[in-house]
């Protein structure tokens, strides 16, 4: 019997629970500072250290010590490693909780706050401590580096890769997003009415009404909990 194809969306709502804040929440990134300043090319243009130095932060961020992923990035990356057939996992995140949980099959569609970006020549290289310092790029020299992230009015990455797994999938699990952000946000329209829909999230997204099932509470329980359920009812 063959398997269902699989893809799994998630947003910050999963790295919660690991110490990180969501975006739009009341205790949110966006309740604490305005995303044109500081997540856009204007932004960035107008006042690259301000930019630079909210990314810096991020980053230490998650290197801090006490920000591990939590059980519902140890389960995906469970399933990814037991689910013999197609799984895609796509993040709208830029922490690395998803790496550090052990997946594999994964895109990060926003890019990495780990990495940096060279203005100069292109190259993606692992981002130092700090990029308000202006270090010089490990492939040029040049003191060009931005962070590797997606601002709103640029392409995110990979999306070829990512609509043709979203139309050859049979399951498509979106945890913790609100569904406010394009391209994400319309994934759920892709695949419904052809792929089986379920929605996990702490309360209802933007889109819940588009998922056939949802279920509402905390990813660490609710996301091992559905991957116990998924292998078991493939045998697995
Ligand atoms: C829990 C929980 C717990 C809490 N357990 N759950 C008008 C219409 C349509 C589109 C547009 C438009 N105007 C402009 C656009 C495009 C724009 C856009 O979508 N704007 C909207 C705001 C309208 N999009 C873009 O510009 C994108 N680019 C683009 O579209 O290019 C064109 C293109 C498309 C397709 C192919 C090719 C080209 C780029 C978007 C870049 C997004 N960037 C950010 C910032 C990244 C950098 C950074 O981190 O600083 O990405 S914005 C931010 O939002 C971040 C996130 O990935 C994204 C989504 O947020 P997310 O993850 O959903 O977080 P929250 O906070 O919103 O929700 C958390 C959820 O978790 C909540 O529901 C909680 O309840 C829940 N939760 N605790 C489970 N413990
Ligand atoms: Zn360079």
């Amino acid at each position: 019997m063959s398997l269902p194809a699989i893809v799994i969306l998630t947003g910050a709502g999963i790295s919660r629970e690991s110490g990180l804040a969501t975006f739009r929440d009341p205790d949110g990134l966006w309740a604490q500072v305005r995303v044109e300043e500081v997540a856009t090319p204007d932004a960035f243009a107008r006042d690259p250290e301000r930019v630079l130095g909210f990314y810096d932060a991020r980053r230490a961020q998650i290197r801090d010590p006490a920000v591990q992923p939590n059980a519902a990035h140890l389960a995906l990356a469970e399933l990814d490693r037991r689910w013999p057939d197609e799984f895609l996992l796509v993040t709208q995140n830029v922490d690395d909780l998803h790496d550090r949980a052990g997946a594999r099959r994964l895109l990060h569609m926003p890019g990495e706050l780990a990495k940096a970006r060279c203005l100069a020549c292109a190259a993606v290289q692992e981002a130092p401590a700090c990029l308000a310092l202006r270090p010089a790029c490990q492939a040029c020299g040049a003191a060009r580096l931005r962070p590797h992230i997606v601002w709103f009015g640029e392409t995110p990455l990979d999306m070829a890769q990512i609509y043709d797994a979203l139309a050859r999938c049979d399951l498509f699990v979106s945890i913790g997003t609100s569904g406010n952000v394009y391209p994400a946000a319309g994934f759920i329209a892709e695949v419904r009415g052809r792929a089986r829909t379920l929605e996990l999230n702490l309360e209802p997204s933007e889109g819940a009404t588009l998922f056939e099932a949802a279920r509402h509470g905390p990813a660490t329980r609710l996301v091992p909990a559905f991957v116990a359920e998924l292998l078991a009812a493939h045998g697995l």
